[in-house]
């Protein structure tokens, strides 16, 4: 029997990597997808024939019921999410409605149509907050959220330990450090810089407006990290519940800072003194910054066998070759 995922935000980076990895797998994949006036199917419009859309909003208690209905699934993944740290504090009550009372709504809605599925949270590194004296850090390092959006995946995140420990739900929260592809949203520092970059190197644009340079993150790739997702679910069902393994770091182990994150991006099209196209801009600081990512992967290579593949150098090269071939198209 072919096994059924439903998976939230499927539009999104992760979304639409995880679904052609279970499509990979030969699940059948569901999508949830929130009603937007234009389709928003940039990263799933090769997936279209293949995927099943399903509209809800994990705001809409009644629009998670009917979708579970309807695809009636083995696994769920909530990847749904303002991910989007830097807008958060300005958009503090509806990153709150979303990331915490939305999983809480999803969690609720699982329960009451099938309390057996097996449920993934994307958790985050953002918990941890970052500061200096607190790194790498693993499953045991204590949180300490310093955005609204930090704030609200931390409720997220013991809302699901609850469940879990309440109505022994199998959820699993993956704290997945930054992960980067060629998909992601244009915002985010990494692909501000591939696509500055790639404007630049084509005469298209003089310099890449940034914020703090000094942040630290641990960089991974995003197909990887979408792995560990899956083998999250598939632990043998006796294991998981006697042995508490719900939670996951999943990171590189290494950090960068967003400097030399520059550095990479700008060496890939011939530039060295990339000091001379970079803007500090104030509108990009934030009122309180997370200082250093920095992961120890140890548990999921023990418990999961997973490993990330892609280098930071490869993970940057990719995402300038696509940003470079995307303008000249
Ligand atoms: P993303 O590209 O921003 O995707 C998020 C998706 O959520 C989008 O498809 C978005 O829909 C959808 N969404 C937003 N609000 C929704 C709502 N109210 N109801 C239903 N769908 C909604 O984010 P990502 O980078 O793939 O991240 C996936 C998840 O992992 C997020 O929860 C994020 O917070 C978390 N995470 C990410 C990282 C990372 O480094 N990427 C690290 C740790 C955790 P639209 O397409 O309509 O905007
Ligand atoms: O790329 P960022 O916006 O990612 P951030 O804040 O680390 O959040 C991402 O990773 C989290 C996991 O740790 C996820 F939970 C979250 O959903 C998201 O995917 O910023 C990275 C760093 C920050 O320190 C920021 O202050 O880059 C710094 N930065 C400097 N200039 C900038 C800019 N960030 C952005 N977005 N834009 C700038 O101009």
């Amino acid at each position: 029997m072919k096994k059924r995922a439903l998976i939230t935000g499927v539009n999104g980076m992760d979304g639409s990597h995880l679904a052609e990895f279970l499509l990979e797998k030969d699940y059948d994949v569901y999508g949830l997808e929130r009603r937007t006036s234009t389709l928003n199917r940039a990263n799933t419009s090769h997936l279209v024939d293949k995927i099943k859309f399903i509209q809800g909003d994990l705001t809409d208690k009644n629009s998670l019921i009917k979708a579970l209905e309807a695809s009636d699934p083995h696994e769920v993944y909530n990847l749904a999410a303002q991910s989007f740290v830097g807008a958060s504090w300005n958009l503090a009550e509806y990153t709150t409605k979303v990331n915490a009372l939305g999983v809480l709504n999803l969690l609720e809605s699982i329960r009451e149509h099938n309390k057996d599925i097996r449920v993934y949270q994307a958790s985050t590194s953002e918990m941890f907050g970052g500061e200096p004296d607190k790194v790498p850090q693993n499953e045991y390092t204590p949180f300490h959220p310093k955005s609204p959006y930090a704030v609200a995946k931390l409720y997220a995140h013991w809302i699901s330990k609850n469940f879990r420990q309440s109505y022994d739900m199998f959820i699993c929260c993956g704290i997945l450090f930054n992960h980067e592809s060629e998909r992601r949203g244009i915002d985010f520092v990494t692909r501000k810089i591939t696509d500055g970059v790639a404007k630049i190197h084509l005469g298209l644009q003089d310099n890449i407006s940034l914020g703090n340079l000094d942040p630290k993150r641990d960089w991974g790739y995003a197909p990887d990290y979408v792995r560990s997702m899956w083998l999250m679910l598939q632990q043998d069902k006796e294991f998981f519940f006697n042995n508490k393994v719900g939670d996951f770091v999943i990171a590189t182990g290494k950090a960068h800072s967003v400097r030399e994150f520059l550095d990479r991006s700008f060496s890939c099209v011939g530039i060295e003194n990339w000091q001379d196209y970079v803007v500090q801009d104030p509108r990009y600081m934030r009122p309180a910054e997370v200082h250093c990512l920095q992961g120890d992967p140890t548990k999921a290579r023990e418990i999961l066998g997973w490993e990330p593949t892609v280098t930071f150098e490869e993970m940057i090269a990719r995402m300038v070759s696509n940003d470079i071939n995307l303008l000249k198209k």
